[in-house]
């Protein structure tokens, strides 16, 4: 075991309309393997980082195709089980170019949401939190059941207790719980994580603000403990601020058109943590976060436009300004 970045949560797989619009009209459907804390681990597996996925998928197709596309992305997934009780969940959306897309789960009892302790402890005992160097979480994960919002508790523990840096992307899902049930979960885990993300409404919920300006939101998730935050602010860019340093703006890439937002956030984070890990200051990390989410944009399905390396040189530029025309 030698991946540097350890991640866990629920793969699922995404059904995405073919033709935009409302789903009500919705009548053809793509297959995409989809789930945040995966697209992540696709993201810097691209960038040309080692991956460990923890999680569990169902012994049917989907769960085949989820582990044949983890896989054939390089992602290490000898602790992706093969639950045989359950099934892969779904998420069925439509496309849709304006406002937010409809999305309908099919995860209650899935493969994904029976995440254990036991899990992520066999992992540990297979040396995953002794090579390791990052662990991601998102607070998708504990909205899931019991076992998952435990699972996920005891992979922080194993970080902290090893040292190593955790980021965690707060991905609040309204579709699988309030922001009353959501925010005392996942406070306690952006207090201890070392880099929170999300967005301002997200920022709102985890730290009780009244707040929209994404400076003071910053400052109330650096008063929670973490040592960086970072506000994410769409066709806005970021916001991010280390404690004890001043708030780093960082604009968005242009793109001449959006395919489907879904995806962004992670093609974001795993931007993020790529940079981070290759010893970049806060600033070229959000630059480089900014433009894997726009290159996450730029395609259909959550997987298909992370950038590999080459292509965010690219992006870049040389001289490490947005140059997308
Ligand atoms: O960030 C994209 C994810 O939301 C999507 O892949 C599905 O993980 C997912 C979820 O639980 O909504």
């Amino acid at each position: 075991m030698t991946a540097e970045v350890v991640t866990l949560g629920e793969c699922l797989i995404s059904l995405i309309a073919v033709q935009p619009g409302s789903l009500a009209e919705a009548a053809v459907f793509e297959r995409h393997v989809a789930g945040a804390e995966a697209n992540v681990a696709v993201g810097l597996a691209r960038l040309g980082h080692s991956v460990a996925y923890i999680g569990r998928v169902g012994r049917d197709g989907f769960g085949t195709a989820v582990n044949r596309r983890l896989r054939g992305e390089g992602v290490d997934i000898s602790h992706l089980k093969v639950d045989h009780d359950a099934t892969t969940g779904l998420m069925l959306r439509e496309r849709r170019v304006l406002g937010a897309a409809e999305v309908v789960y099919a995860r209650t009892g899935s493969a994904g949401s029976r995440l254990t302790p036991d899990d992520v402890r066999q992992a540990a005992t297979d040396g995953l939190f002794d090579v390791g160097r990052w662990l991601h979480l998102t607070g998708i994960t504990p909205a899931l059941s019991e076992t998952a919002s435990a699972a996920v508790t005891l992979a922080l523990d194993l970080a902290r207790e090893a040292d190593m840096t955790v980021s965690f992307d707060v991905n609040l899902r309204r579709r699988l719980w309030s922001d009353e049930a959501a925010a005392p979960v996942l406070r306690p885990l952006a207090e201890r994580s070392d880099i929170v993300l999300g967005s301002p409404d997200e920022l709102i919920v985890l730290t009780g603000s009244s707040h929209t300006d994404p400076v003071v939101l910053a400052k109330q998730v650096l008063d929670l403990g973490p040592t960086i935050a970072v506000v994410k602010l769409g066709v806005d860019g970021a916001l991010g601020q280390e404690r004890g340093g001043e708030p780093v703006r960082s604009p968005a890439h242009t793109i001449p058109i959006v395919m489907d937002p879904v995806g962004a956030g992670d093609g974001f984070c795993a931007g993020f943590i790529a940079a981070r890990l290759e010893g970049e200051d806060l600033a070229a990390a959000l630059r480089s976060a900014n433009a894997c989410g726009a290159a996450a944009v730029a395609a259909v399905g959550d997987l298909a436009g992370l950038p590999t390396r080459v292509e965010l040189v690219r992006l870049l530029g040389d001289d490490g300004q947005d140059t997308i025309r």
